[in-house]
């Protein structure tokens, strides 16, 4: 498998961010009904089902809605973007084939494929280039199937919301942290839109944020829909914290494989497997691979090394004001209390 088949020259956006003129006039007509904001590093979003897509994005969330089937196996990681995917995705792939590949493999796959092969992220990765693959024919780097999206709940074609089967694993993230995120990811994707921004973009992108106008926002919204679906169903969506899985991430990667029905054997807990998989999978080893600073995914053509930064919590304290702070975390509060 390779990070690197892509030639697509890293000035032109990738598909996914790509404008109208990819989509038939069908499509044009319909989304000319929707409402339709600008914000800054994004081509224009559009409200669906109360939450806002770029055009390209759009369309695969709805091509997914019609045609994506999952096998009773599924495992489907949901984030909102900048929470941690990336990660994630990793610990999710070593945990769920450990059998078939020591964390400790000088030839695993994480050394020399980024996260998003492995874990495809439906939206992004599948439906954008082709509305209805057919997955039969795809090559899973895993078994059982690993997915990702960042669809909000309502988005979720239904017979995943409707099976009783597929786990679901929701992973979060300080929302300051997270548009800060969002903003350097932005100004990479980006380049020449970020050089002519003018100097109250990054106030103007925070207050588009925070009234939810954002690649799959509202965020709070996303969160609150995923935590009322989780509290009627826990055994099947599980909810992590970025901040918590950084601060223990031993404890909450045996809470995960624990809701995967594959919980660590004395024999792995004694071997070390569990500090082996996190050291494998942290921001310094994963960062550091030679895939990860050269290579692009091949799906979109986006540098891997576009998805680390810092890996730290709390960058926000290096652009926010004392004031945007406060009213992110007042949203929060609001939305969703403590
Ligand atoms: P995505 O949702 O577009 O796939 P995602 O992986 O969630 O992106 O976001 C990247 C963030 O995760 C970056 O955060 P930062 O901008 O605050 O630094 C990136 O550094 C961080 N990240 C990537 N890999 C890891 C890791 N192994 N451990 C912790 N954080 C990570």
């Amino acid at each position: 498998m390779s990070s690197s088949s892509s030639d697509r020259s890293s000035s032109s956006p990738p598909k996914y961010l790509q404008k109208e003129d990819g989509v038939s006039q069908e499509f044009k007509t319909f989304i000319s009904s929707l409402p339709k904001r600008k914000i800054h590093l994004t081509p224009d979003l559009y409200q669906y089902q109360g939450f806002w897509y770029p055009v390209m994005i759009l369309r695969s969330v709805i091509a997914c809605q019609n045609h994506f089937h999952p096998q009773s196996s599924d495992i489907f990681l949901v984030t909102f973007p900048k929470s941690g995917t990336t990660w994630l995705k990793s610990l999710l792939f070593t945990l769920s084939n450990r059998r078939q590949f020591a964390a400790t493999d000088a030839n695993h796959p994480i050394l020399t494929t980024n996260p998003h092969e492995l874990v495809p992220t439906l939206e992004i990765a599948l439906y954008v280039n082709n509305e209805n693959p057919n997955l039969d024919n795809f090559e899973f780097p895993s078994f059982p199937r690993l997915f990702c999206t960042h669809m909000p709940w309502t988005g979720l074609p239904q017979p995943i919301k409707n099976s009783s089967t597929n786990k679901i694993v929701y992973l979060y993230r300080n929302p300051k942290d997270v548009f800060v995120s969002l903003w350097h990811f932005g100004k990479k994707l980006s380049p020449e839109e970020s050089k002519k921004m003018g100097p109250d973009s990054f106030v103007e992108g925070f207050e588009s944020f925070c009234e939810g106008v954002t690649p799959f926002g509202p965020f709070f919204d996303h969160i609150q829909d995923y935590l009322k679906e989780s509290k009627k169903n826990p055994s099947r969506i599980l909810f992590l914290k970025y901040e918590d899985m950084k601060e223990q991430p031993g404890l909450h990667l045996r809470r995960l494989a624990e809701f995967l029905d594959c919980p660590f054997s004395s024999d792995e807990e004694e071997s070390g497997l569990v500090e082996d998989i996190v050291k494998l999978c942290s921001f310094e080893n994963l960062s550091n691979l030679e895939v990860n600073k050269n290579g692009k995914v091949s799906f979109t053509g986006v540098l891997n090394s576009a998805f680390f930064h810092r890996g730290k919590i709390g960058d926000w304290k290096n652009h926010l004001s004392e004031e945007m702070a406060l009213k992110l975390d007042g949203i929060w509060e609001d939305k969703l209390g403590g």
